[in-house]
This record gives structure tokens, sequence and C-alpha cells, in this order.
């Protein structure tokens, strides 16, 4: 990817009603002006305006948004013509035969990061923001955009930029004796500075699951209600329910969100022992599926006048506790039943009357962010972030060390690289090779 190229991308999905082409680059106008024309020139002012005319033809919009106003920070020209997979075609293909580049995937983001529109985490929030599944990871990753985490790493970055001044002024001015902080003073700071970074480490965990989502298995004995619960959870009648034991015999898969989380949510068919041979690859199924999920709501009927048929199944398939609920279903048949103690946290539903749902969710939401109470992260950094930030603050202890012996040159070493390994988090420093890997995870267009 460079940044002289004038490079253009149908930046909507194929389908829709409307299709947008974006043209970015130094030529975009020149370019712009041959694929589209109106009784106005792009060229004309004022500028970013939409403008009625014609692209290959058919009716189109046009706007030209100088640099560097523009989502590139470039010269922009955007079409915006009949959706469907020719039109747009056709106008892309005219641009390319003006001059202009297919973008790479990522490409406009880069440019926009290169042109400082967009740090490096904001660039990635852009990411997010296409993949959100839920619209708590919506949320998050518009508080990124906004450069919310950004201004956390920009600020203790610049906590370590201060002492690593200090340190050097006291090697550039060894005769001098300048009004320098006390070695306390200075390690008090880098104490913060770890803590803030031990902070912005842990919401790690956080991000995962708004960015992954959380793989969630209905699992039970057939007819416990497993597809009722899918269905309720969906709120969507997406599998087949009936008193007919053994009716859900593949897997089926949904995302949805369960209290802002992002879930992928597996309905399998029931366990037991079964002669049917299609039921029983769909065991097999199950099984290898239950060993993939995250958390697992394993369904039992409370009305089952053999309870013990229904523990054992879920004892003889070994899953650890802390990933497993307990669902105790069609309460609303027993409501009177004792139930056996579990080692598992459980809980009474009945689906038929949705009674105790909300109870289910508060348990899910405890499991999954492993606390009572929760509240919204306000932030949540990704992988990239935290291997950075555990970088950097592995490298403190030894500058607190020198800088409690005085050794100055031998503090600053560390620090720098400490300081260079944040950079990297906002791209201040980072290699051309980590923003290739970056930028490509993007799609065309973006
Ligand atoms: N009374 C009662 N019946 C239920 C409840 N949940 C499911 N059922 C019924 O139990 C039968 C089996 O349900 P289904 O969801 O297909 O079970 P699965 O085999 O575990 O997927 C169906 O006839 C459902 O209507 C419930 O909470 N109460
Ligand atoms: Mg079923």
């Amino acid at each position: 990817m460079n940044t002289i190229d004038t490079i253009c991308a149908i930046c909507t999905g194929i389908g829709g009603a409307i299709s947008i082409i974006r043209i970015s680059g130094p030529d975009a106008l020149k370019v712009g002006s041959q694929v589209w024309h109106g009784k106005t020139l792009l060229a004309e002012k004022p500028f970013r305006r939409m403008l009625y005319g014609q692209s290959c033809s058919d009716p189109a919009l046009g706007v030209y948004m100088p640099s560097p106003n523009s989502y590139t920070g470039d010269d922009v020209v955007e079409i915006h013509c009949h959706g469907g997979a020719l039109a747009a075609k056709n106008v892309l293909t005219t641009a390319i035969k003006a001059g202009a580049r297919l973008a790479d995937p990522g490409e406009f983001t880069f440019r926009a990061f290169v042109n400082g529109k967009l740090d490096l985490t904001q660039a990635e929030a852009v990411c997010d923001i296409i993949s959100a599944h839920s619209q708590m990871a919506l949320r998050l990753a518009e508080r990124q955009i906004a450069g919310l985490l950004s201004n956390k790493i920009t600020k203790t970055r610049s906590m370590l930029t201060d002492i690593l001044a200090e340190c050097e002024s006291r090697l550039d001015f060894v005769e001098e004796n300048l009004d320098w902080l006390p070695p306390a003073s200075l390690n008090a700071t880098i104490k913060d500075a770890k803590s803030e970074l031990t902070a912005l480490a842990e919401s790690a965990k956080s991000g995962m699951i708004l960015r992954e989502g959380i793989r969630v298995v209905l699992a039970g004995r057939p007819n416990a209600g497993k597809s009722s619960l899918l269905n309720l959870l969906l709120d969507n009648e997406r599998a087949i329910v009936s008193q007919i034991p053994g009716t859900t015999r593949d897997t089926i898969e949904e995302s949805t969100q369960l209290r802002g989380i992002p879930v992928r949510l597996t309905d399998t068919a029931g366990l037991r022992d079964s002669a049917d041979h299609i039921e029983v690859l769909g065991i097999s199924r199950t099984r290898h599926t239950i060993g993939t999920a995250q958390l697992i709501l394993w369904v039992l009927d409370a009305s089952e006048p053999n309870l013990d048929s229904e523990i054992t199944e879920m004892e003889k398939c070994n899953v650890p506790p802390d990933r497993v609920i307990a669902v105790w279903n069609k309460i609303d048949l027993v409501p009177q039943r004792k139930l056996p103690e579990l080692q598992f946290d459980a809980v009474k539903i009945s689906v038929i009357e949705k009674y105790g749902i909300d109870h289910l969710l508060n348990i899910f939401e405890k499991k999954v962010w492993g606390k009572e109470h929760t509240e919204e992260p306000e932030f949540a950094v990704n992988s990239r972030h935290a291997a950075l930030i555990a970088e950097a603050v592995a490298l403190l202890p030894e500058v607190s060390e020198r800088i409690d012996t005085e050794e100055w040159e031998l503090a600053a070493v560390p620090l720098r690289q400490a300081i260079a390994s944040l950079g990297a988090i906002t791209g201040e420093t980072v290699s051309p090779d980590i923003l290739e890997n970056i930028f490509s995870r993007f799609c065309i267009g973006k």
C-alpha cells in the first residue's frame, strides 16, 4: 500500500438498493470527473454537495470532498449509483480506465491513518464497528473511535516520556544541579503508570468477549426443551419443537445477543442411546460441540419421573462445572417438586410460561464476566494491545531499580523500549508489516 496512487473501490455490500464507489487520492477529482457527469461540475464550489448527474449512462449522485476534510484525508470523490453488482462494477471499471487503481482491503482507512485522521486504535475500532455483533460491542467500538482508548494510552505514555526526559536531562547536564525531581518521586509516577497499564491489560478479557462473542451450547436429553429455549432466546421459531423425542438431529447455530453480549447459540440433538443412524450422528456432533463450548446450558426436564437419568447424562459428559448452567425446565408442570442439589449453578425455568428466564440470564451474565454486577466496560483492549502493554509493564521494574540507584543511562534504555511498545498501540511507532497485517483484515472498500 502506498499513499500516492489514486485508489477506488465499491464501498457498499452487494445486493443493496444503492452502491457507493469511492475514489481517493491526488487524481480523485480528475478520475471522478471522467466517471460522473452533471450540469454542475464536481470541481465547482461549494464542495461537499451531492450533485445530481449520470455515471455510465445511469442516474447517479456525485460529491467531491477535497483534502483534508474527507474520510481518508485525501481528495475524495464518491459516486452513489443504482445498487446491484453490475451497475456499480461498470462505474468502478470506468474509474480504473480513467487512472485509478483498485484499493486493497482497508486501504481507505490506512490512508486516514497515514494522514493523521485516525490513530491505530481508532482504525482498529472501524473494523470492530463493522464486525460488532451486539449493541454493547458496538458502543465499545464507538468509544474507541472517539479516542477513549488512545487517550488513556497516550496519557500513560506521556507520564513515561516525562520521566525519560528527567533521566536524559541528568545525563546531558551532569555538572549542573538543575531542579531535578528526587528518584522516589519518579518511581511514584512509574508506579502510577504501571497500575494504569495493568487496569488496561485487565480489560482484555472483556475485549475478547465483546469482539469474539461467546459460544453457548444447549445440551441435554431429548425432549428437555432445548429447542424451545433456543427459540425463546432468539425470539424466533428457529428450531422445530415437538413432543417427539429425537426431533433435533443436527446442530443448529444462530447468532444473537444476550444482555449485550454477542452469543453464538447452538441447539443440539438430545443425548441418549439411540439406534437411529442419523440421530447417532447428531449425538456425536453434540458431544463435539459440547467440547468446544465456552458455556453450556444443560437443559433438564424437571417433570421427568426419573430425574437420575437426566442427571447421569450430564455427569457422563464430564464438563467442568464452571462452564455449565443446569437449567431445570418445565417447572410449570411440577411447581412444588424438590429437585436434587447439583454441583453446577442451577436455575428453574419454564419456557412455556416464560418463567425464570431473567434469573437464567443473570447467572449467564455473571459466568461470562466472572462477577456479580456487571457494568458495561468503558474500554477494552484487544490482544495486540494487551501484548504490547505486557511488554511495557515487564520493563518497568528494571526502570525503577535503575532510578533508585541513580543509574540514569541504564534506566533510560528499558524506558525507551516501554515507551515504544505503547507507541505501537496507537501507531506512533509501528513497523510497516504490522500495519499491513492490521489493515489486511479489513474488507475492500473500507
Ligand atoms: N410444560 C412444558 N412443556 C415444555 C416446556 N418447554 C418445552 N416443552 C415441551 O416439551 C417438548 C419438547 O420440547 P423441545 O424444545 O422440542 O425439546 P428438545 O428435544 O430438548 O429440543 C415440546 O412438546 C415442548 O412444547 C415447558 O417449559 N413446559
Ligand atoms: Mg430439539
